[in-house]
């Protein structure tokens, strides 16, 4: 029985031609600035994003925490959402290596801060207090449902933080989902930020590597960020072979996974017991709960669906996580939903 892993779409596996690309990656030193498929992957991820340069870092984490460090000083504070992965699943690096300040305001269901929100968040010069730096959002929104921000949205919170002189940060790890889902380019959806970071190794299905993208100067100051968090890497072409990959083929894809996570959803809504509790799926992520009359918790219903071969995500006591991604088909789709007729029978 083959497994069907929806826990997240961290856990795809490289495609046969980045394998093949992969093994014949023309290599260099890129501490050195000199491997030449990792020059080729920045440039085309700079490209897309809309920003002067990029550069490619070991995961989403230290993409985001190189960002923050880059455009704060130690006691200077990031605007945040109090569900943003930067605040709840980064293991605090903001504050415990840059020792840099979070005002966490309430993410809307819809995954945005609100206006007035932030607007009363930004800090008066006041020596009290400490000094308002960043605002950063995430699109598309993790614990939010995976929901798309609007570049509308975007636009307004750009122009406040401009209008106080502060920097604005995208954690755009499933950037691309959000601009497939919006049917617009990325660069487009990034126009309004003064830095993104965006994940290979999600839905794009890389194994490994996130890029920064921002400014010449801001890049330059990341750089040297990245090699005293220990993530200057050497012949990482071998990597960055799969992303360039990921780039050029897997993009128009994810449009698969949100068609499969809305089949998904529509079929757990249909079934006696389970509910969704973040509404409709807008692209890859389905967030669901098990009603009052389920005499089981959701780690016991994950259990017996483990047992079934179906994997999914527990978030909370009642409360699962379930995400599409290259590697899930239809057909599993159909035999996720049978599995949770038959646990919750
Ligand atoms: N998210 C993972 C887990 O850490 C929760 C997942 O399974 O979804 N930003 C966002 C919005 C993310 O969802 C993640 C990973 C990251 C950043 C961090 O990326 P990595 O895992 O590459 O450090």
């Amino acid at each position: 029985m083959e497994t069907i892993d929806l826990r997240s779409d961290t856990v795809t596996l490289p495609t046969p031609e980045m394998r093949a690309a992969m093994a014949s990656a023309p290599l260099g030193d890129d501490v050195y600035g000199e491997d030449p498929t990792v020059n080729r992957l920045q440039e085309m991820a700079a490209w897309m994003v809309g920003k002067q340069a990029a550069l490619f870092v070991p995961s989403g984490t230290m993409g985001n925490l190189a960002a923050i460090l880059a455009h704060c000083g130690r006691g200077d504070e990031v605007i945040l959402g109090n569900k943003a992965h930067t605040f709840l699943f980064e293991a605090g690096g903001i504050s415990a290596l840059g020792g840099v300040h979070s005002c966490q305001l309430p993410n809307q269901p819809d995954g945005t801060l609100a206006l007035e929100h932030i607007r009363a968040a930004i800090r008066p010069d006041d020596p009290h207090d400490p000094v308002t730096r960043l605002i950063a959002l995430e699109n598309t929104h993790n614990r939010c449902g995976g929901v798309v921000l609007s570049l509308e949205y975007s636009r307004e919170v750009g122009e406040l933080a401009r209008r106080h002189d502060l920097r604005l940060h995208l954690d755009g790890a499933r950037l691309f989902n959000a601009a497939v889902a919006l049917g617009m380019p990325a660069s487009q959806l990034a126009e309004p930020f003064d830095s993104v970071t965006f994940c290979l190794s999600k839905g794009l299905s890389a194994p490994v590597g996130s890029l920064l993208c921002g400014s010449k100067a801001f890049i330059a100051r990341a750089l040297r960020l990245r090699k005293q968090l220990g993530g200057g890497m050497r012949q990482v072409g071998v990597l960055a072979a799969a992303g360039i990959v990921a780039l050029e083929s897997m993009v128009e894809r994810l449009a698969d996974d949100h068609t499969r996570a809305r089949r998904l959803a529509q079929g757990l809504s249909g079934l006696p017991g389970v509910g969704l509790n973040l509404g409709a799926p807008q692209t890859n992520m389905v967030f669901c709960a098990l009603q009052e009359s389920v005499p089981q918790d959701a780690e016991q219903v994950a259990e017996k669906l483990a047992q079934r071969g179906v994997l999914v995500g527990v978030v909370g006591e009642r409360s699962f996580r379930l995400v599409t991604h290259y590697g899930i088909e239809d057909a599993d789709i159909e035999r996720t939903l049978q599995s949770f007729g038959e646990v919750l029978h």
